[in-house]
C-alpha cells in the first residue's frame, strides 16, 4: 500500500509539535514520551490533579483546555499555555463562559474536554451537568470570550467528539449515550447538525466488545478524528471489567471518509494499555484516556495526549502511516460479534 498521509482538515503543518523517535527494538505502533507524565500532581496552586484534557496549536505555540480538580474534587475547565506542548502553565482561574445572550454562565461541573477547530472557530465539548451527565458545548475564536451553546443532546451522554470539518455540509459529532453513574455499558453513535443547534440523523458507529476483550464493557470516542488518505483515523477508549475494577485502554479505528458512521477497519488489539506507574496508579488506577492529538502533515507525526490514572497527563507518539497500517493489519473480520457499521 502507498504511504498513508494526512489530508483535508488534517493537512496542517505543526513543525514545532512535541516529538520523539520510536525507541529501537520497540514493537508496538505507539510509544510513550520518555519524560511522562508531562503534567504531574499538584501542577498549579490549589490544583490536586489535571488529566483527560485537550490541546491545540494556536498562534505558533500551544493552548489547552484542562480538566482541573481542586481540593473539592469537583472538576472544572481551565486554559493552559505552552511553548513546546510539554511544559504547561495552567491559568489560576476557571474558564468563564457566557451564554448566547451575553450573560455569565458556569456549568456546575465540567470534565473530559475536547477542543476542535472547525473553519475559524474552536469548539470545546465536555461532559456537563444537565440533570445528570450530558454533553456541553461552547465556542471561542480568541480564547478570551467563551460562548456556551445549546445542549446538543439529551442526557445521559458523554464523550462528545466533533469532526474537524463539516462532512456533506453538516457538523458531525460522535457521542456515547449512557447513564449518569460509572456507566456499565456504552457504544459510540454519530449525529449531524446543519447549524450546531439541531442534531439528528443519528447513526450507530460501533459497539463495545467486538473481538477485543479489552473493550468488553464500554467504548467512547477520544481525540477529534484525523483525516487520512485511508479514512478518518480515530483513537478511542475501550474498557474492560476485572475483579479489581475497570481498566481503560486506547483503541484505534478507521471510519469511512464520506460516511463516518461506517467502520472500515477496527483493530482488535488495544494500541496502548496501562503499563507505566503513572497509568497504573493514581486517583483511579489503570486508566488511559486519550482526548487530543497534535499532528504534522509534512512528516506524518502524531502526538497523542491522554489522561493517566485520573491524575496525570501523558503524551505518546506514532506516525499516520504506522498506525493506519497497524489498524488495517490487525483489523477485526466482520462477524456476529464484530459490531461493525450497524445502523
Ligand atoms: C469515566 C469518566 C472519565 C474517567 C473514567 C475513569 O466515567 O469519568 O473522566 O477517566 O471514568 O475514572
Amino acid at each position: 500500500m502507498s504511504e498513508v498521509k494526512l489530508v483535508g482538515a488534517s493537512a496542517i503543518n505543526i513543525p514545532n509539535m512535541p516529538w520523539q523517535e520510536k525507541p529501537a527494538g520497540y514493537e508496538n505502533p505507539i510509544w510513550r514520551h520518555n519524560d511522562n507524565p508531562v503534567i504531574k500532581r499538584n501542577p498549579a496552586k490549589g490544583v490536586a490533579r489535571i488529566f483527560n484534557s485537550a490541546v491545540a496549536a494556536y498562534e505558533g505555540s500551544f493552548i489547552g483546555v484542562f480538566r482541573v480538580e481542586d481540593n473539592t474534587t469537583r472538576p472544572h475547565l481551565r486554559m493552559g499555555h505552552s511553548v513546546d506542548g510539554l511544559d504547561w502553565k495552567i491559568d489560576d482561574e476557571p474558564i468563564r463562559f457566557i451564554d448566547e445572550e451575553g450573560n455569565p454562565y458556569q456549568p456546575r461541573y465540567a470534565y473530559d474536554p475536547r477542543l476542535v477547530k472547525v473553519e475559524d472557530t474552536f469548539y470545546i465539548i465536555w461532559c456537563t451537568d444537565f440533570y445528570g451527565a450530558a454533553i456541553g458545548v461552547a465556542k471561542t475564536k480568541d480564547f478570551k470570550t467563551f460562548i456556551s451553546l445549546e445542549n446538543p443532546f439529551l442526557p445521559f451522554n458523554r464523550n462528545g467528539v466533533l469532526f474537524p470539518r463539516k462532512i456533506n455540509n453538516t457538523f458531525v459529532m460522535l457521542s456515547r449515550p449512557s447513564d449518569s453513574g460509572h456507566t456499565p455499558f456504552g457504544d459510540v453513535f454519530l449525529s449531524e447538525s446543519p447549524d450546531f443547534v439541531y442534531w439528528g440523523k443519528h447513526r450507530h458507529v460501533m459497539t463495545k466488545g467486538g473481538q477485543g476483550w479489552w473493550q468488553s464493557v464500554k467504548i467512547g470516542g477520544g481525540p477529534a478524528p484525523i483525516e487520512t488518505t485511508e479514512g478518518w483515523l480515530m483513537f478511542y477508549h475501550g474498557v474492560t471489567g476485572t475483579c479489581n475494577g475497570l481498566v481503560y485502554s486506547m483503541g484505534a479505528v478507521i471510519l469511512d471518509i464520506n460516511e463516518p458512521s461506517k467502520v472500515k477497519y477496527r483493530s482488535k488489539n488495544f494500541v496502548l494499555t496501562p503499563e507505566e506507574w503513572y497509568e497504573e496508579r493514581g486517583f483511579v488506577n489503570n486508566v488511559l484516556f486519550p482526548c487530543a492529538t497534535l499532528h504534522d502533515a509534512e512528516t506524518g507525526r502524531i502526538a497523542i495526549y491522554y489522561g493517566a490514572a485520573d491524575t496525570y497527563v501523558g503524551v505518546a507518539y506514532t506516525t499516520v502511516n504506522e498506525i493506519v497500517n497497524y489498524v488495517i493489519e490487525t483489523h477485526e473480520e466482520v462477524g456476529d460479534d464484530a459490531g461493525l457499521g450497524k445502523i
